[in-house]
Parts: structure tokens; C-alpha cells; sequence
């Protein structure tokens, strides 16, 4: 079965083209100059619009345990809420909890997605325990499970937290089997601290969530993730979710260097601030509750952040997607801000809300792709089968109407939460048609997908390594 998209514009991360795609079943096949592709019967319309890759979203987590909940949106509503919003691949992160056979935690995110997911998936590995048993996992997992990062925390003590003896050896066996291991980078033993200080002077409100969790500690904790990245023989490294100026001076430092050091922020980061958002009047900044926390508007860690992403010091944008509910969720931290759940729902958003920086001037067409869905396949070992519209690749393919307006709020979102993190934003573009390995998932508004369509995604090595 073949269908035309006809009269578009592909944005590659090389640049922009007049081209007609062609599909056969579930991979493109051939690009056309426009009026040379065969007849075919099933055409799709693309005059105005931009052909691009479906977006690749490399950090969700839909239905996680954590801080005594569990983040709302199954796999099920999150997968078809990033279909609404342009994403045809998530890579989700499996857990392994302290004391847990590694193993065990990857069976179980199996079970949880088996005929759940409305787009293709694949996991990355949480590690909540170093020892010698999961040092042995990890090369299990790449050799067999197509799962080739595993994810550290230096924050969080007592929960998925390592040590820097733990992350070294974790670092030498990813070096030695080609793996990237992924970062939270914060100091947890200090922020900890603070947070029991904060809380004894009554400093209860969400705001001082991201006071107990100054630019200092992710700074210090990325500076040292790529010094022992370093000892690990340049191991590669990646850092999620980075929010601050000097984290990312600390990344881009090593990456003059030729390191293999690479970070992603997050939508929140570029658009949101601790004192707008976070420190919204009474328990509402709850909403915004995620960590790394959002920063200060004073400073200007929006500028940088975008700046990042021109230069490539930032490769992807990442959502995080953790979302919880405001009513019985967030509402456990009332009068405690260390017992409201972190994270923030984005996962419908992220090529809308990037998207907004190239009608901004902030990035180029071709960087929008690149860092929605070109680098996360070249990152982390699904590229070319997608991230790029080419033959051989899936038919992963969004329709993107520049003349469009997306308006985002609860009203309107597809993703299981009582508010949305970004009610009344208003994006000068608009989704307009979603293809899944061929199949239209989304079309003029109107959803055509259907759970159990997604598909488990091995992956290999990574291929963006210098
Ligand atoms: N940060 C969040 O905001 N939520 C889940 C885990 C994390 O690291
Ligand atoms: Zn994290
Ligand atoms: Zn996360």
C-alpha cells in the first residue's frame, strides 16, 4: 500500500526542500521533486505545510512510582497524548529500585507497555543500585535488550541515589560496552540539607523547592559527572534535564575539549521561572514542582539555554514528562514542599512549544528538527530507522501547519492531568497530521490511532559520539 504526501516542504537538519514523500506500508521509500513521483491513489495534501520526522521525545515517564504516587498519565493516555502533539517515538525509563535484579525492573515496564502504547517506545535503564550483579546487567541489557543507557542519580539519597565510587564503575563498564549513561546532576546529600534547614524555619511553600535547590548544586554535580566521565576514559556522558547557566558552562567546556559530554534541557527551562510559576501565590506553584528546579527569571538562564541549543552545547529537547495530578497528588506537599511529587506533564507539547522558537528567531527550521527528533535517534541508537525522512526509514512522519495556532490548556490537552503547566500559551503553528510507521494517527484534529500500535524499539549504540 503506497500513499504520496504531496507538495510539502521536508525540514531535514540539513536544511529545507520542495519534496514529495513516498510511502510503501510501514517505511518511506523514495523523495520526489515535486510533480516527478508516481500516481498513486492515497494522497495526502501537504501544500503549506512542513514535512518533518515525527518527534522523538528521549525522557518520559508515564505511570512512574515516586514520592508515594505514581506519575498519572499511563502508557495508554501518554503515548496517544504525544501522538496529538507530534511525537511518534517516546523513550521511556524503566527502573531498577534498589535491591531489585535489573532484569526484573526492565520485565516489569514490558508488562506495563505491552499492547498500551499508541506509538513506538523504547526504555532506557534507571539503575537505583550499583553492585556487581547490575554492573553484569548492564551488558546483558545492551547486548540483548536494546537498551544502551542507563540512568544515574546523584540526587535523591535513600531512594535512586548513587555514589561517586557507584557512578565510577558504573561509567568504566559503559565505557567498555559502548553504552552512555545519563545523569540527574544534582548534589542530593547537600540539597538535603538545605531542605531540612528550609523546612525548621517554616519555610513550607513550593517556592522553596527550587530555593533548596540552588544553580550551585547542579553545577557542581554536572562539573563533577564529566570529571569522573573523564577518569572512566571518556565515557560517554549525558546530562538530563539541564536548567542552569553554569551547568551548562560546565558542559560546554568539556565539549571544547572534544569530550563525549552532551545535555538536553526542557521546554520548562526555556519558557518558565522560579519566581513566575513556582512562586505562584499559595500552593500553586506546586504545579511546577520538578527537579531540577525551574530558575530565576533575575539571571538569564533562558538566554543561555537557547543559545545552547544553537551552538549544539545543547543537543535535544527533552520534556521529562512526569506528570501529576494537582487534586490528591501535588496536594500531598500542602504545608511541606519536599512531599510534593516532582515533574511536570509536557510530553503533548514539546514540538509546539520548540516550534515557538523558530517563529521567535531562536532557531532555525533545520535546528528544530534536529534537536525534536534527528539528534535524539542519533543519540541514543535509533537512527536512521527514524529521526530522518529518508528511504529506508519508518514512516514517521508530522504535517506541520505554520499558518496554524495551537492554544494549550486543560480544556483542551489529551494528557491525564487536572491543569495544565502551560495554560494559555498560544503557539504561532499547529500539528496537523501525525503518521505512525504509515498509519495516520492524527488528522484535522481528530485522533485514527489506537492502543496497542506502538511497538517495543530495540536499540543499538549510540551514533553521535565524537
Ligand atoms: N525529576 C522530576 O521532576 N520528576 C521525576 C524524576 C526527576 O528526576
Ligand atoms: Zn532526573
Ligand atoms: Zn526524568
Amino acid at each position: 500500500m503506497t500513499k504520496l504526501i504531496k507538495g510539502g516542504t521536508v525540514v531535514s537538519p540539513t536544511g529545507v526542500h520542495e519534496n514529495d514523500v513516498l510511502i510503501d506500508g510501514e517505511k518511506i521509500v523514495a523523495l520526489y521533486a515535486p510533480g516527478t513521483a508516481p500516481e498513486t491513489t492515497d494522497t495526502i495534501d501537504a501544500t503549506g505545510k512542513y514535512v518533518i520526522p515525527g518527534g522523538i521525545d528521549a525522557h518520559t515517564h508515564m505511570q512512574m512510582p515516586f514520592g508515594g504516587t505514581e506519575a498519572s498519565d499511563t502508557f495508554d493516555t501518554g503515548t496517544r497524548a504525544a501522538a496529538f502533539g507530534g511525537t511518534t517515538t517516546i523513550i521511556d525509563f524503566a527502573i531498577q529500585r534498589t535491591g531489585e535484579i535489573v532484569q526484573d525492573g526492565l520485565a516489569a515496564w514490558h508488562a506495563k507497555t505491552a499492547g498500551e502504547c499508541h506509538i513506538d517506545y523504547a526504555f532506557h535503564m534507571i539503575l537505583g543500585g550499583v553492585t556487581e550483579d547490575a554492573l553484569k546487567a548492564m551488558d546483558q541489557l545492551v547486548a540483548d535488550e536494546g537498551v544502551s543507557s542507563f540512568k544515574l542519580f546523584m540526587a535523591y539519597p535513600g531512594v535512586f541515589y548513587s555514589d561517586d565510587g557507584q557512578i565510577l564503575r558504573a561509567m568504566q563498564k559503559a565505557r567498555d560496552n559502548g553504552a552512555m549513561i545519563m545523569m540527574h546532576a544534582e548534589n542530593g546529600p547537600a540539597i538535603d540539607v538545605l531542605v531540612q534547614q528550609a523546612l525548621a524555619r517554616g519555610e513550607t511553600d513550593p517556592i522553596f523547592h527550587g530555593l533548596t535547590r540552588p544553580e550551585a548544586l547542579e553545577a557542581e554535580a554536572t562539573h563533577r559527572a564529566i570529571q569522573l566521565a573523564g577518569v572512566a576514559a571518556d565515557c560517554p556522558l549525558y546530562i538530563v534535564h539541564l536548567s542552569a547557566s553554569k551547568a551548562l558552562e560546565a558542559v560546554a567546556e568539556a565539549r571544547d575539549a572534544g569530550r563525549n559530554v552532551f545535555a538536553e534541557t526542557c521546554p520548562q527551562y526555556l519558557y518558565l521561572t522560579l519566581e513566575d510559576q513556582l512562586g505562584a501565590p499559595g500552593f500553586e506553584g506546586a504545579k511546577w514542582v520538578c527537579s531540577t528546579p525551574l530558575r530565576s527569571k533575575h539571571e538569564n538562564h533562558h538566554r543561555d539555554l537557547w543559545k545552547g541549543l544553537r551552538s549544539n552545547d545543547l543537543s535535544i529537547v527533552s520534556t521529562d514528562h512526569c506528570p501529576f495530578c494537582f487534586k490528591d497528588q501535588k496536594d500531598m506537599g500542602i504545608g511541606d514542599f519536599s512531599k510534593i511529587p516532582n515533574g511536570i506533564g509536557s510530553v503533548e507539547h514539546r514540538v509546539d512549544l520548540l516550534y515557538q522558537g523558530v517563529v521567535d528567531k531562536k532557531l532555525s527550521l533545520a535546528r528544530w528538527v534536529e534537536t525534536i527528533a534527528t539528534t535524539p535517534a542519533r543519540m541514543f541508537g535509533l537512527y536512521p530507522r527514524k529521526g530522518i525522512i529518508a528511504p529506508g526509514s519508518d514512516a514517521d512522519i508530522v504535517l506541520y501547519d505554520p499558518a496554524g495556532t495551537t492554544r494549550i490548556g486543560v480544556d483542551t490537552h489529551h494528557m491525564n492531568m487536572d491543569y495544565s503547566a502551560w495554560e494559555g500559551y498560544e503557539i504561532a503553528g499547529k500539528v496537523d497530521t501525525v503518521i505512525s510507521r504509515g498509519t495516520v494517527l492524527v488528522r484535522n484534529g481528530e485522533y485514527h490511532g489506537r492502543k496497542g500500535h506502538g511497538q517495543y524499539v530495540k536499540r543499538g549504540l549510540s551514533t553521535y559520539l565524537v
